[in-house]
This record gives structure tokens, sequence and C-alpha cells, in this order.
């Protein structure tokens, strides 16, 4: 693999037969079967993952990606999985969800050693229930976590299942998220809950690719959250149901349509719906800070506000400063702000019609009546049937009803406008906000 853009998905050429997911800019590891056993081999490693274009974030990740390659199995299949560790810290694997020998569960120290650097420890047990699973480490996590360290595991259901119908697409990701300071590469692994990158399969958008679907089409989605706090993932245009969790598939009379799924840590959810609208739909978290990236998080709020003069002035002392939010932050989205080496606009990404003002855990799914089965590839923009897009109204336009609260539209100055605190910190060379 050499791109971070979505690969088709891997058809079986030996095992029983399934119909593979497509992980969404990712892809799924090759295995080789021997004596019956469906061998894969995992080498956990330092990575480079471009974010979305114009920023790369140097991660811990399998195979030169982070996260790291989807595996897919049969229930029922053994699996042997060699671990090498090209870390240079010691490491483990836990199979997050599996049925499994206590000793294979991979938390290092309670049930194994864990695996030095430089070394190769395998796993083995048999797949036993179909489902959607993570692996990730269980050894210095918070580390190894925050650097990106994690993928995804799908075992499709031997034959027809009672609470799993086939789909004609199956897509795959895992929710993550890192804190990288605008101008630098690292996460900084101490972060607790305040991160500034919000990705899907350590993607953020307009780097996140589509999910593009042909109309009519039935379509799963599978997310998994190893990120350190929930997120409530949100469809356009559709209802779905909730048809599998990290348990295994939801029994029929517990399913029920929804627009958005709240997906916590630690989580697997499962969706699926028919895509009968045409059409571009955003698909994306619904916290709006997570459809942001860096820079914005610790702006000033300054609506309102009447700070021209003051501009001028710190203009003066500062020669690039620039008001930010005084009229929203939609400015941020398209004005020529000099950013630091290697960060991404706050809000960004062009669409047909302008800015889409998105950023984080953003993306679209495309549905089309003419994609072919099987054809991935991003169709552009949707063609919008005349008379079917919101447009700007230029005729009369009768009274409307509104609220009349005290003091009008916004409220009167209070205390004494002639007094004025204003704090500056001045860019420093090599990242950090100008406020
Ligand atoms: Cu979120």
């Amino acid at each position: 693999m050499d791109k971070a853009t979505t690969q088709p998905p891997l058809v079986p050429n030996s095992g029983q037969p399934y119909n593979p997911v497509v992980t969404l800019n990712g892809w799924t590891l090759p295995w080789r079967m021997n004596a019956g056993v469906k061998e894969f081999h995992l080498v956990a490693e330092p990575v480079v993952r471009e974010i979305a274009p114009g920023m790369k974030a140097h991660l811990w990740g399998y195979n030169g990606q982070s996260p790291g390659p989807t595996i897919e199995v049969v229930e029922g299949d053994r699996v042997r999985l060699f671990v090498t560790n090209r870390l240079p810290e010691h490491t483990s694997i836990h199979w997050h969800g599996q049925r499994l020998p206590n000793g294979m569960d991979g938390v290092a120290g309670l049930n194994q050693p864990a695996i030095g650097v430089g070394k190769t420890f395998v796993y083995e047990f048999v797949a036993r229930r179909p489902g959607t699973f993570m692996y990730h480490p269980h050894a210095d996590e918070m580390t190894q976590m925050a650097m990106g360290m994690m993928g995804f595991w799908v075992t499709h259901p031997k034959g027809k299942h009672p609470l799993i119908d086939p789909v004609d697409r199956d897509f795959c990701f895992l929710l993550n998220a890192y804190d990288i300071d605008p101008g630098s590469y690292t996460p900084k692994i101490m972060t607790m809950l305040n991160f500034n990158l919000w990705t899907w399969n350590s993607r953020a958008f307009p780097g996140i690719d589509p999910l593009v679907v042909r109309k009519n089409d039935k379509v799963r989605i599978r997310i998994g959250n190893l990120t350190m706090t929930n997120h409530p993932i949100h469809l356009h245009g559709h209802e779905f149901l909730v048809t599998g969790t990290d348990g295994g598939p939801t029994p029929k009379s517990a399913r029920q349509y929804e627009v958005t799924t709240d997906v916590a840590v630690g989580q697997m959810r499962q969706v699926d719906f028919l895509a009968d609208e045409e059409g571009d739909w955003a698909f994306h978290c619904h916290k709006s800070h997570h459809t942001m990236n860096a820079m914005g998080h610790d702006v000033q709020t300054l609506i309102g506000v009447e700070h021209r003069g003051v501009a001028r002035q710190i203009t003066r002392l500062i020669p690039d400063y620039m008001v930010m939010g005084e009229r929203g932050m939609a400015d941020m989205a398209e004005m020529e702000m000099p950013l630091p080496d290697n960060t991404l606009p706050m809000m960004t990404g062009t669409g047909p019609f302008g800015s889409v003002e998105m950023g984080g855990m953003f993306s679209m799914l495309k549905v089309r009546k003419d994609q072919k089965p099987g054809d991935y590839t991003d169709p552009g923009w949707y063609k919008h049937p005349p008379g079917t897009i919101a447009h700007e109204w230029t005729g009369p336009i009768a009274d409307h009803a509104r609220f009349k609260s005290d003091g009008g539209q916004s409220m009167p100055a209070q205390g004494n406008p002639a007094a004025r605190e204003v704090r500056v910190r001045k860019p420093v060379a090599g990242g950090g906000h100008a406020h």
C-alpha cells in the first residue's frame, strides 16, 4: 500500500467465501493459508500518516500505516497472528471484543509478557463469533493509542445468519483523535481530553474520502471508537438501523430507526440503511468542535465587540495581527491567513457552492443512480435536478412573526465603554496562536 486513499475490497482468494468490507482511507491485510490456518503478520512500527493534504503526522501504527490494515476473517476460522515489534518500547496486542483463550487476550503483564523491542510474538485462536472488532496495544496504552496504534477487525458470518443481512456495500472505519500543535508533527501523548485533530482512520476532512454508493444499495457502515470521548455520528437524508454493537448483531426487536448514533469510547456500532436518495449527503460527528481542525479552539469570541480602533493600534505593534471571530468564524474558511507549516486550516473544504467550512470528522455519502456495482471512485459533485436547490428569494416578503425582546436585537452597552483592557500575545516563530 502506498497511498492514503480508500482501497477497493480485498476479495478472498482462499478460505471460506464472504462479502469483503471497504476500509475508509485504508486497506485489508492479505493473509496466507497454512494447513487450514489463516496467517496474518502485523508489524508495530513508527509511521508517517498524511492526515489531509498539507499535513503529515509522525505516528506509530502497523505495517506502515496508522491505523493498521483491517483484518477480515470468517466465523469459525482458525487465525494465527504474528506480531513483530519495531517500536522503541515494548508492546502487545489486545483483540478487542473477541472470544478467545485468556492467554491470547493481549494484556501485557496480565495475560502474557510484553513483546520486547525487536521480538515477534504469535497469537492463535478461533474467530468464534461474527461481528465488528478492533485491535490495539494493551501495553503503555496511553502513549501507544495517542500515537495512533489501532486497527479494525471484521469477522463475517459463516453462511446465512438470521440477524446479519447481506449488503451491497460494507464500509468500516475507526474514530481516533490527536493533539498535534500547529506547526509540529508528533502528537502530545499526555493530553487527556483536549485533542485538536478529530479523525476517521487518522484522516481529517477534506482528507477523508466520500462513501460512494449506488442508488438503492443496501449499505452497512461499521464504526469503532478509540478516542477518549463519545462521538454522535450523524447521517443526512436517510434513516438507519443500528444492527450491531460490540456484542454482535442486535436483536430485531431492539432495533430502531435513527439518524444519529452515539459511539462511546471503546464501542463499535454497525448501522444498515437503504441508500435510496440521490445526492451528496453530509456524514459527520455531531459535536461541532469535532468537525474543525486545529487552530480555532482557543480563539476568543469577539461577536458584538467593536474593536476596530484597538485593532489599528495592535497592527502597529504586530503587522500580521488579524481580527478573528468578530462576524463569526466563517472568515476563517475563506481568508488567506498565514498558517504555520504542516497545519490544516480550521474550517475548510470546497464544495460546488463554496466553502464547506468543515474539518475533522466530516465526510459525505454520495448516492448515484449510475454508479456501477463495485465502483467506489468519487463521481464528483451531485448534479441537482432543476428547481431543487435552495436559492435567493428576491420577490416581495410578507411581514414575519418574531419575538420582541427587551433591547431589540442586541444588548445595550453596560458600564463605561471608554475603558478597555486588551491582552496581546505576539505570534511565536514556528507556531503558536496569535491573539
Ligand atoms: Cu466527535
